[in-house]
Order: structure tokens, then C-alpha cells, then sequence
């Protein structure tokens, strides 16, 4: 068993494709049914293991609540986890040299999935802008500011967090 070939297949069917599951609003499916829908790959896959493998995350990427896991974010499916919206002074976003280009028109929206999705740290906003090119451009959020201004930002793990829309004002580039 291969827990990181498990926890892919596990964010598609939380955040993208439930195939047959059934999620609520807040993007929770029942644990038991999750678990059988991996076994059809990984047989001996047990309870503990899955188990092991959200507490285990590196990036926090699951929740379980009694009974119930969830993705705390990346979805695409139409769902909006209850995450607390926190302040924070500044946030990092890594992407490539054509979308920043764009962002510096239009600022930050979400493409593929439901929210914009933001870093607490430069190290790892620039390893999230790497998924997309080899050589990152490193953007910047004055968080703190866009607060002030009503954009709310949600924290859905230790180093990700999510919002609507960044308008470019709040945005710039940093040299690295
Ligand atoms: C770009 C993974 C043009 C944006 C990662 C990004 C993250 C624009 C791309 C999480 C734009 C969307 C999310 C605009 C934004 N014009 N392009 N106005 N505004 N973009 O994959 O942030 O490891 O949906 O810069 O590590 O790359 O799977 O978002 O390049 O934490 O847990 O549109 O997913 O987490 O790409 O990644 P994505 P992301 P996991």
C-alpha cells in the first residue's frame, strides 16, 4: 500500500469526483463508505490506515468528525466546508509568469476549483507554483489589508488558505 498513491486517489473522490458517494454541503462523506471505495483498489487497506494517513498529512488535507471525512480544501465539486475565518497579516501564492501577468490585470480568481488558494509560507507557495512551471513567480498578499477592505480569508489548514477573489491591489510580486 502506497499511502501516498492512496491519499491522491482519496482528494480526487473528496474534492473532485465522489462517484456515487454521497456528500453533504460541507463536504463530508461517511468514513466507512470512503474506505470501501479505496478497498476496490487497495484490498487490505484497514481503518487505521486511512486513519493514519489524515492524521499524518502533511498538509492537513483531511478532517474526520466522528463518523464522517472531508476534504478541507481544493474542491471543485460544489460544496462549502465551514472553515474559520481568521485574520492574518500576509499570505503567498506561487504561480507561473503568464498567469501572475494576468493576475496583475485581474487579481486572484479561482479557475478549476471553487476558491483561490493561498499559502502561509513562502517556501510552500513557491513548491505549489512549481506543480504549474519549473520557475515560480512568488506573489504576495497584504491579507491584512484586503481584511480591512471585506475580502475574508478562511483557514482551512496550518498552511492553506482560501478566499474568493484577491483583487490586484492587495497583490505584488516578490523577488526571490
Ligand atoms: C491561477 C494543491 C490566470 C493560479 C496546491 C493557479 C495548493 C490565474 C491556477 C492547492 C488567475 C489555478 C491549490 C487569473 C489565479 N488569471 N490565472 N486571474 N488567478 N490563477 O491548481 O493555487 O497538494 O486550482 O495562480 O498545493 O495552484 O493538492 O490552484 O496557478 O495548495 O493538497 O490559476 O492545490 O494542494 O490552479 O493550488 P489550482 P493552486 P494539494
Amino acid at each position: 500500500m502506497n499511502r501516498r498513491e492512496v491519499s491522491k486517489q482519496m482528494a480526487y473522490l473528496l474534492r473532485h469526483d465522489p462517484s456515487g458517494i454521497s456528500m453533504d454541503e460541507e463536504g463530508f462523506v461517511d468514513l466507512e463508505e470512503l474506505l470501501s471505495a479505496l478497498q476496490e483498489r487497495w484490498t487490505n487497506l484497514t481503518d487505521p490506515e486511512l486513519r493514519g494517513i489524515v492524521e499524518e498529512d502533511p498538509k492537513g488535507r483531511y478532517e474526520i468528525s466522528g463518523d464522517r471525512i472531508r476534504a478541507l480544501y481544493g474542491h471543485s465539486v460544489d460544496v462549502d466546508p465551514d472553515l474559520p475565518e481568521v485574520e492574518v497579516k500576509v499570505l503567498y501564492h506561487g504561480t507561473s509568469p503568464k498567469a501572475a501577468e494576468r493576475i496583475d490585470r485581474e487579481g486572484l480568481r479561482s479557475q478549476g476549483r471553487r476558491k483561490v488558494h493561498l499559502s502561509a509560507r513562502q517556501e510552500d507557495a513557491i513548491e505549489v507554483g512549481k506543480r504549474h512551471t519549473p520557475e515560480p513567480v512568488l506573489l504576495e498578499i497584504e491579507a491584512d489589508k484586503a481584511i480591512d477592505s471585506g475580502v475574508p480569508f478562511q483557514k482551512a489548514s496550518d498552511k492553506v488558505y482560501v478566499t474568493d477573489y484577491v483583487p490586484p491591489k492587495f497583490i505584488k510580486p516578490i523577488d526571490r
